[in-house]
């Protein structure tokens, strides 16, 4: 894999740290004083690294931590559809560089490999007058991690723990870059066709799961994932329901 990067924007402009509390914070401060899209914050650890709902994300030295600045022309009600490009991104970069890993993704935000969680994405917009000005997309990726202590121990992969050899990081992160910028601005062009990428490497489709919302848990079978990013579940009850990615999450 070369080490060239071959994006026109994603990673023109890199901020790199050895340890930080999350890349997100820096990138979020970045963008309020004016960086372009497709600037980068990386680091090579990360104290306070967030997920979801505060949920903590274990990031020590070994992974790919960064925060990607996106300015897309878009209302705000569209955004929640850039989680599941950034899962979409993730699965196809670990299928470019290694074609025989079953990678897909677990909506909303999951990079899976055999139903473990390898990546994820927390992306925070700022808003104004329902558009967006700007969206931080984290992307936290297990790539040379060796060891997960629990719980993360059973539900937690890493790409050397799949291979069993050591990733090159550096090229990782460009084929990341890569994918993320022919995803983003293919999305922005023409949503349908992300969709049909995002059905293609859904590891979901067809599956009995139970998704947890705030104090509800539904059990059901996912029949689609709809053009707004939505899980479209067929209850046991024969109703179906549409649940956004912000809504919820996997439970079982
Ligand atoms: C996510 O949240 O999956 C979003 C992860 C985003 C991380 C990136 S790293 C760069 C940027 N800076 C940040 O501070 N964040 C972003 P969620 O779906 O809520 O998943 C969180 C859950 O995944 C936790 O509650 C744990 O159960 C599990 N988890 C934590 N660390 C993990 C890891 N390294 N690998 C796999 N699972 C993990």
């Amino acid at each position: 894999m070369s080490l060239t990067l071959n994006t026109r924007v994603f990673g023109k402009k890199v901020y790199s740290y050895s340890k930080v509390e999350s890349t997100n914070e820096i990138a979020y401060r970045l963008a309020e004083q004016g960086a372009e899209e497709g600037t980068v914050v990386i680091a090579i650890e990360q104290t306070k690294g967030k997920g979801r709902a505060d949920h903590y994300w274990f990031s020590p030295s070994g992974g790919l931590w960064l925060s990607l600045i996106l300015r897309p022309l878009m209302v705000s009600s569209s955004m929640s559809q850039l989680s599941l490009l950034g899962a979409l991104g993730i699965t196809t970069s670990i299928k470019r560089m290694f074609p025989l890993l079953s990678s897909g993704i677990r909506w909303p935000n999951d990079a899976v490999i055999n139903g473990k969680k390898v990546g994820g994405v927390l992306c925070r917009a700022k808003n104004e007058q329902k558009k967006v000005v700007f969206v931080i997309m984290g992307i936290g990726v297990n790539v040379n991690i060796e060891e997960f202590s629990s719980p993360l121990c059973f539900t937690a992969t890493s790409l050397k723990r799949e291979t069993e050899c050591y990733v090159p990081e550096e090229a990782f992160q460009h084929c990341l870059l890569e994918e993320l910028e022919r995803l983003y601005f293919s999305f922005l062009d023409d949503s349908s066709a992300l969709l049909e990428e995002i059905r293609l490497f859904s590891s979901l489709l067809g599956k009995q799961i139970k998704v947890k919302i705030s104090q509800e848990e539904l059990t059901g079978l996912v029949q689609d994932i709809d053009e707004k990013g939505r899980l479209v579940l067929r209850l046991e009850s024969g109703i179906q329901r549409r649940i956004g990615p912000e809504e919820g999450y996997i439970s079982g």
